[in-house]
């Protein structure tokens, strides 16, 4: 991949990410697969409408194994479960969903970075009953729910580090175009 600065906007945003989570982790009190990049170096930017949903899947080996996504918008929910692959190896592994409330981040790291699957179900409404079984539930700062609330337009931004990636070499800068007299 060749590397392109991030828009002044989004590039302030990664570094304050980033320093957020590099604190706890040269204290050691998160892992400290943080520590080996510098910088965030790619950002994707999803939007859901209500109704819409990303089908399971893993980020692979592509990026670093540590991946933050800020959540703008609505709530959902995500569901990570184990990989087959995994599961062979340790059967006694269990698959979890997190509520994701308006304006968090989720940090995605190491083990369940490499041995879950996350998705998000295509619904409109989530009852109450899906959120208090959520692993996090008790942590949300939300307290009170109707017994269904509706799923409205939600953008996703989610933070990775490309491994293998390069600075665009200066002189691609200078090359004419071809086939304009
Ligand atoms: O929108 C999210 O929270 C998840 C996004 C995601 O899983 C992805 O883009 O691969």
């Amino acid at each position: 991949m060749m590397q392109e600065p991030l828009p002044a906007w989004l590039s302030g945003l990664s570094k304050a990410i980033h320093s957020t989570l590099l604190a706890p982790a040269q204290e050691g009190l998160v892992e400290s697969s943080l520590q080996l990049f510098s910088e965030f170096n790619h950002v994707l930017v999803n939007e859901y409408l209500p109704g819409q949903g990303i089908f399971a899947h893993e980020d692979g080996p592509f990026y670093h194994p540590m991946v933050a996504t800020l959540s703008l918008g609505s709530h959902t929910i995500i569901n990570y479960r184990p990989k087959h692959s995994a599961l062979e190896t340790d059967p006694s592994l269990k698959g979890f969903s997190l509520f994701i409330e308006p304006r968090s981040l989720v940090v995605m790291s190491e083990k369940v970075y490499r041995d879950f699957t996350h998705e998000i179900e295509p619904k409109t409404a989530d009852r109450v009953s899906c959120l208090t079984e959520c692993e996090n539930f008790s942590q949300c700062a939300i307290k009170d729910f109707p017994s269904e609330i509706q799923r409205g337009a939600r953008i996703s931004l989610t933070f990775r580090h490309v491994k293998n990636s390069h600075k665009l070499p200066r002189i691609l800068g200078f090359v004419k175009p071809m086939g304009n007299k």
